[in-house]
Formats: structure tokens, sequence, C-alpha cells
């Protein structure tokens, strides 16, 4: 009787259980092109959380920018009009300088230097972004990034009133600072920048310009390994929040393991990438070591900046960072 007793509670728990634990379909917007290895990685990212909960939390990407465009996704996340996205963080600097760290010219400038650099400022963008109402799961580097133009370049004199298209704060600063002319454009719509001629000329990594077939419209790559801007993959705080311990927990293994690839397909991708440029006609090659010069004295004064906008709390990280 007793063990009957037992078992009955032990049933009722269960469909209780399987009675909270709702079934998800969460959307989740990227900003880059289908064939992009962020957006392929966030798919296996979401296959992993479809696998690990059994179905119970489905999650849609939505590729180019095709839900939400870059610039709206991380707004769109904070507001529950979707329940998770991915964003270049660095664009949000003016709402918060500490999401600008990846994006300071001559910090980190390897993937080693990214993970590490990732891994110091990981706790103070997990707090900003919770405090946002956001909850952090995981960010990928970009390529190491390299200058586009349609001519060959020698010095910074050579930028003078290019015009320039910029993807966030810091390379809209960079081109004031080289005399060149910035407007910002959303990385699906560069074709079209380029092609009109509202642009001519860019900072980017390989991989965008492959993606974006650039060869169409620019003759010349210079590798300048200047910074690898991270892409993140946020929740709304709320719908994790809602969510049972177990799924959270499944969530933070695909996060993992995610990054981990995330990582490797960036790398994959970089020389991939260059070769593609190379193939499509265009010359790549290194900056020269004068330009390089040149570049890093700027690089030194919008670190400077940087660290006076993001105060102690950006130092702090800055210093963790050189010291390790
Ligand atoms: N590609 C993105 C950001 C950095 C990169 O390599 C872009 O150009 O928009």
């Amino acid at each position: 009787m007793r063990l009957q007793i037992g078992l009955a509670a032990v049933v009722a728990l269960s469909v209780t259980a399987t009675g909270v634990i709702a079934s998800e379909e969460w959307d989740m917007p990227m900003a880059y092109s289908d064939s992009n290895f962020h957006t392929q990685n966030g798919k296996t990212f979401a296959q992993c959380v479809s696998t690990a909960t059994g179905g119970d939390i489905k999650i849609t990407v939505h590729g180019g920018g095709s839900l939400f465009k870059g610039g709206e996704i991380k707004r769109a996340v904070q507001t529950g009009q979707v329940q998770i996205g991915e964003r270049l963080l660095s664009s949000h600097q003016n709402e918060k300088p500490i999401y600008g760290i990846d994006s300071v010219p001559f910090l980190a400038t390897s993937f080693e230097a990214s993970e590490k650099l990732s891994k110091a400022v990981r706790p103070t963008i997990v707090e900003t972004l919770a405090e946002e109402g956001l909850h952090y799961l995981y960010s990928v580097p970009w390529p190491p990034q390299g200058f586009y133009f349609n001519k060959e370049v020698n010095s910074v004199s050579d930028m003078k009133g290019i015009k320039f298209r910029s993807y966030n704060s810091a390379t809209a600063r960079l081109a004031e600072l080289t005399g060149m002319v910035p407007t910002q454009i959303e990385a699906a719509e560069i074709s079209q920048a380029f092609a009109t001629g509202v642009v001519e000329s860019m900072i980017s990594s390989g991989a965008t310009g492959y993606d974006r077939k650039l060869w169409e419209h620019v003759s010349n790559f210079y590798a300048v390994d200047g910074w690898l801007p991270r892409n993140t993959i946020m929740v709304n705080m709320e719908a994790w929040e809602d969510l049972e311990d177990e799924q959270r927990n499944a969530i933070t293994a695909c996060s993992e393991m995610a990054a981990q690839l995330g990582l490797y397909r960036s790398i994959q991708y970089t020389d991939f990438t260059l070769k593609g440029l190379a193939d499509g006609g265009m010359d790549v090659g290194v900056a020269n070591d004068d330009l390089v010069g040149e570049l890093k004295e700027i690089g030194a004064k919008m670190t400077e900046e940087w660290l006076e906008a993001a105060g102690e709390e950006g130092k702090a990280v800055v210093d963790a960072f050189l010291e390790d």
C-alpha cells in the first residue's frame, strides 16, 4: 500500500514537472550573411539546445539581418520582441564604454589575446548586460581587422578624404583620426554602399570582405591585425529566468561548446577568406611598417580616450589583461 502511494507520488511529480517544462520557441536574429561562420555557428548552437532539451526549446536562427537589422538586435532582445540574439557589442560602446574593449586598436591583436581579453572582461560584461536586462551566453571573435582600399595606400596621408564605411564608434573615430570620412553601415548593406559609391574603403576582416564580394569594388586588402571585435549572444533576462534549472544548464553547456567551435571556425575562416579575396583578384598583403607605426600612434590616442571613457572599471580590466 505504502509502495503504491509512493509510486503515485512519483508519477504525479513527473507529470507536474512535465507541465512546468513548457516548450519554448525562440527567435534568434543574427546580422550577418547565412554563409558566414557566425551564422553557421549560431545554427549549431540552436541545434545543440534543441537536442539537449529533448526538443523543449527550439531556436530559429534568422540570418542576414532578415528579422532585425544588426543595429536593432540588442534592443529587440532587451524589450522581449525576441528572446535571444547576436550582436557586435562594440557597436554599443556609446551606451557603455566597456562594450568597446575589443575594438581598442592594438590592445588584443591575435586570437589568443582576444580570448584572454574576453575572459578578463567577462564578469564586467555579464554584470553590465544584466543591468540592461540581458543574460550573457557566449561570444565569438571575428578574424583580425585590416583595411580595404581601391588604391595602393602606404601611409596615413594617402587616406585623406576617402569615404570610409564604419561599423562602430571606434572605426568612425579611426577614420576621423586618419583624415577619412566615416559613414556607419551594417555589414548586410556593404555591397550596395560600395556599388553606389557611398563608401570606398573600410576596415574589417577578410571574412566580411569575402562574404560581401568586396573584390567587385576595391583592389587592395592590407592586413593590420588592429583588433578582433566579437559577436555576443545574449538572452532576454525574463525569458532566461522563466526557464527551469535543467534548461538553463543545457543552454549554458551549448554556449560553452559554441564559444569553442566559433573560435575554431573563425581561425579556419581567416586564411580561407584572405585567399578568397586574392582569388577574386585583389592584392592581399600586409600594411608596411611605416603605416603600421602611424596607425599605432593613433591607436595609442584611442586607447587613452577609451580608458578615460571607461573609467576605473575599464582600467582594472586592461591592467588585469596586460599583467596576465
Ligand atoms: N565584420 C563585421 C564586424 C567586424 C568584421 O570583421 C563588419 O564588418 O561589420
